[in-house]
């Protein structure tokens, strides 16, 4: 079969990240159908195939569970489809359209990857267990995989929501970018939408206060506008959202009054910055790493409530996700959290459309050699190991 050397030869090339700026100007400029469509038909490829060579390092017990050969095959499907369109004529209308209609169904063939592959390490889990080597590489190629995820999806929704049928042209949008994104209007959103969960969960829900500072600006009430994805920012505010919600209302389930969430919503030179405070309690700090964990989230299975609703948060992917949002133009999510008080969530989004990249998962061979065990033997002593002779 030729899919092999196909497979080989795409994921020699390195994914090629575009700038915020780019995704604009490209969808600006009475935007080309036939140049997206030859970025495209080489790109998505390119990205497809450097992840999927990950997919085939991982542990062999994970590769043969059900729900990850399923998301294998989907990923290989998806690949040939795009391989379909190598030679054809970008000139030939009828193919474009056939492409983006593609493009659709490819999209919609993915769209239960997260929870697909979730289900795959818990069968992993239930069928074989999983050492800390192994947890420590399925966290290495999950946060990999999803954002190369967020990546292609990003490109294909571009792609789509410019020259697919149902044109957007009355919006102020750029695909899916919204060029004067306004914080304060995502901020407020996300957190109606997270009062709606947790009033229907607990039957109460914290206020929110928020505060803005236009730093940079003559007035600093001004409203805070920037070039960003609402889609991502609204995900990434609502996770956080749900979980400070669900602290505040758990370590005050006693008293009358709930303590109020603060945001404040910061526009400097280069960030525009979002400080989300709770006073939930806190973690203690030997947990607070692992919020980001994918093992820890998966460990659990949910509790559902008397009516089947399911619980406000926790124990999803929503942190880990979020935080791969953030990163995904070069910004970042941090927890900070005071045991016993409370806690802190920092959103750092970058404000320079030509600086905001996306950060794109490589693969060569510094990554392959984090899916090879030798690699991962702690160089840090820990309690108790003093008696074995540990030499790797
Ligand atoms: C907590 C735990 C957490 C995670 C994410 C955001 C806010 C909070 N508050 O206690």
């Amino acid at each position: 079969q030729h899919f092999r050397q196909y497979l080989d030869h795409y994921s020699q090339y390195n994914p090629s990240p575009l700038s915020m700026k780019q995704f604009i100007d490209f969808g600006s400029q009475n935007a080309c159908e036939k140049t997206s469509f030859e970025f495209l038909r080489k790109e998505l490829p390119v990205r497809l195939a450097n992840i999927m060579k990950e997919i085939n390092l991982l542990p062999d017990n994970l590769l043969q569970m059900p729900s990850v050969a399923m998301v294998q095959g989907w990923y290989q499907l998806s690949f040939k489809e795009i391989l379909a369109y190598e030679h054809a004529d970008p000139d030939d209308a009828e193919m474009l359209e056939n492409f983006t209609e593609r493009l659709v169904k490819i999209r919609n063939r993915h769209t239960n990857v997260v929870e697909t592959m979730a289900q795959g390490v818990i069968e992993l889990k239930e069928s074989h267990g999983i050492d800390s080597n192994t947890e420590t590489r399925i966290q290495y190629f999950l946060d990999r995989f999803y954002m190369s995820r967020i990546s292609i999806r990003m490109l294909i929704n571009q792609h789509t929501l410019l020259f697919g049928s149902q044109l957007s042209q009355n919006t102020r949008h750029i695909g899916c970018i919204d060029p004067n994104c306004v914080v304060i209007d995502v901020v407020k959103d996300s957190y109606e939408n997270a009062k709606f969960l947790c009033d229907q969960y607990y039957l109460t829900a914290p206020e929110v206060k928020i505060t803005s500072l236009n730093a940079t600006a003559e007035e600093k009430a001004e409203q805070i506008r920037m070039v960003y994805v609402p889609s991502h920012l609204y995900h990434i505010l609502f996770e956080l959202f749900k979980n400070a919600m669900r602290a505040v209302v758990e370590f005050h389930n006693e008293d009358v009054e709930l303590p109020h969430l603060e945001v404040m919503i910061t526009k400097g030179v280069e960030d525009v910055s979002i400080k989300m405070s709770d006073k939930g309690g806190g973690i203690p700090r030997s947990k607070s790493e692992m919020l980001f964990h994918y093992m820890y989230s998966t460990a659990p299975q949910p509790m559902r409530s008397d009516n089947g609703s399911a619980p406000l948060a926790g124990y999803g992917y929503g942190l880990p996700l979020s935080r791969l949002y953030a990163r995904y133009f070069h910004g970042d999510l941090i927890l900070s959290s005071v045991e016993g008080c409370g806690t802190d969530a920092f959103i750092y989004l970058k404000l320079f459309p030509s600086e905001a990249n996306e950060l794109l998962p490589v693969y060569n061979t510094t990554a392959s050699k984090m899916y090879h065990s030798d690699t991962l033997i702690s160089d840090w002593s820990s309690p108790g190991a003093g008696t074995t002779m540990s030499r790797g």
